[in-house]
């Protein structure tokens, strides 16, 4: 059983398969903390967790080839001595995020795990920077700058096999932040998260940063694994038999948010209707919709938003009737300074998640589907069928990023047959005894 010697892991992720461990962060776990505690950081792995010994960790050796064969080696304890240390504060998201979303939403079923809104965590990682790395291993820094290398693609190997690969722009951006990390949340890197050392591509698909790395590989082409020719491409909803060279491979991620905190509070305005009939919702100018007229159930919404790219979010909207109306959520000061420390997030682009909170009522005019109907994905077109009882009403949101760009309303739109990059507006159920 090469899955024998795996490390014990957190009952609370929720797991998707045990060998090879897949498993997603708890939807409350998501929300709660800016930075998503390690032992609860959602964790995809392909194959096994390759055994590192603690002992012998730091002569853990790191291979760097330059595209004319000129070798180096580093020890981890080269890398930790030799170079500066650099923290970056980074979210990782794979791009199966919201697979399940996809398949319910579009009615479509897509290839892959089934994951929900949790294959997405924010960490903060601190090493060496690839760019460091590469300019002490003779790399011509100058030459790759002006975009007149031969080298094209940085190749990151794991030991267990795994490979990926980032373009050369991205691995020299003195604002890229490429890590090649030993550290995640001021403690060493968990084995699940690629102890002893990692790299992280802040703002890329988390495919690139690629865990128990072992091998960087200087390239004029992408790496010939399959994890970067094919699985991690997106085609249209038309395509089921495709050419996998025709796409691009995911680099930067596009904008996402999700919903991972609902709580139901009681009936505003309720005038005799299943009321506690509470005063009106408290008003700021953001976070708080209007209360709409006549009875609405009072709700409290929050969750996280994230672009790719360095892309920093400047708002996410929250529709609770079904798209009629839309309230701008607070976004949480996570990255502002506190008591004049400095800022919690490390590094020179958007890489972190912003998490957004909303207080707001949906009018009892947008309850319509009966509990036990299916989600209404278009935004209740249906109405209900009966009467009294507990029946269920939309919400959504959806985010933007600072280049104006927003997510697909449906899935159905951006549906592709492997479930990558599932990004359309969130919507969730909420049902009430109406
Ligand atoms: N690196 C190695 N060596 N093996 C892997 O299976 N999975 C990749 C990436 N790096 C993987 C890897 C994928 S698809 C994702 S989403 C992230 O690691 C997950 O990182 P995490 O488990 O630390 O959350
Ligand atoms: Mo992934």
């Amino acid at each position: 059983d090469p899955f024998a010697d795996d490390p014990d892991r957190h009952p609370a992720l929720i797991t998707k398969t045990a060998k090879p461990r897949n498993a997603e962060t708890p939807a409350d776990a998501l929300g709660a903390q800016f930075l998503t505690p390690n032992e609860l950081f959602y964790v995809r792995n392909h194959m096994w967790v390759p055994v590192v010994d603690e002992a012998t960790s730091d002569a853990h050796l790191l291979t760097v080839e330059l595209f004319d064969g000129t070798v180096k080696q580093y020890t981890l304890e080269d890398l930790k001595t030799r170079f500066p240390s650099h923290k970056v504060t980074a979210v990782l998201q794979c791009s199966g995020n919201r697979r399940k979303h996809m398949s319910e939403g579009s009615g479509r079923s897509t290839n892959g795990l089934q994951w929900a809104a949790g294959a997405i965590s924010n960490a903060s990682w601190e090493g060496v920077l690839l760019a460091d790395v590469l300019a002490d291993a003779g790399f011509e820094m100058a030459e790759a700058l002006s975009g007149e290398s031969e080298t094209r693609h940085v190749h990151f190997s794991g030991m267990e096999a795994y490979g990926a690969s980032i373009p050369i722009k991205k691995a020299v951006d003195p604002q890229g932040d490429v890590l090649l990390a030993y550290s995640m949340n001021d403690k060493p890197l968990p084995r699940d998260h690629g102890y002893p050392l990692r790299a992280i591509v802040p703002g890329h698909v988390a495919a690139r940063s690629v865990k128990w790395l072992n091998q960087i590989t200087l390239s004029d082409e992408e790496s010939m694994s399959q994890w970067q020719r094919k699985d991690y491409k997106c085609f249209g909803p038309n395509e089921t038999k495709v050419d996998w060279d025709a796409a691009p491979a995911i680099q930067e991620l596009p904008v996402q948010s999700a919903i991972t905190d609902v709580k139901l509070g009681g009936w505003t305005n309720a005038g005799g209707k299943n009321g506690e009939g509470e005063g009106e919702a408290k008003g700021n100018d953001q976070g708080t919709s209007k209360p709409p007229e006549g009875p609405a159930q009072r709700v409290s919404l929050g969750g996280y938003a994230f672009s790719g790219g360095g892309r920093s979010i400047i708002r996410v909207d929250a529709s609770l009737d079904g798209g009629a109306s839309w309230t701008q959520a607070y976004l949480l000061p996570d990255c502002a300074s506190k008591d004049g420390s400095p800022s919690p997030c490390q590094g020179h682009g958007a890489w972190t998640w912003k998490r957004w909170r909303l207080d707001g009522a949906v009018p009892l005019a947008a309850f319509r589907d009966p509990e036990q109907g299916k989600a209404d994905q278009a935004g209740g077109d249906k109405t209900a069928d009966k009467d009294g009882g507990r029946r269920c009403a939309t919400v959504m949101i959806k985010a933007t990023d600072d280049a104006y760009n927003t997510q697909p309303e449906s899935h159905a739109a951006t549906w592709n047959f492997r479930g990558n990059l599932a990004t359309a507006w969130h919507r969730i159920q909420v049902c009430a005894d109406c």
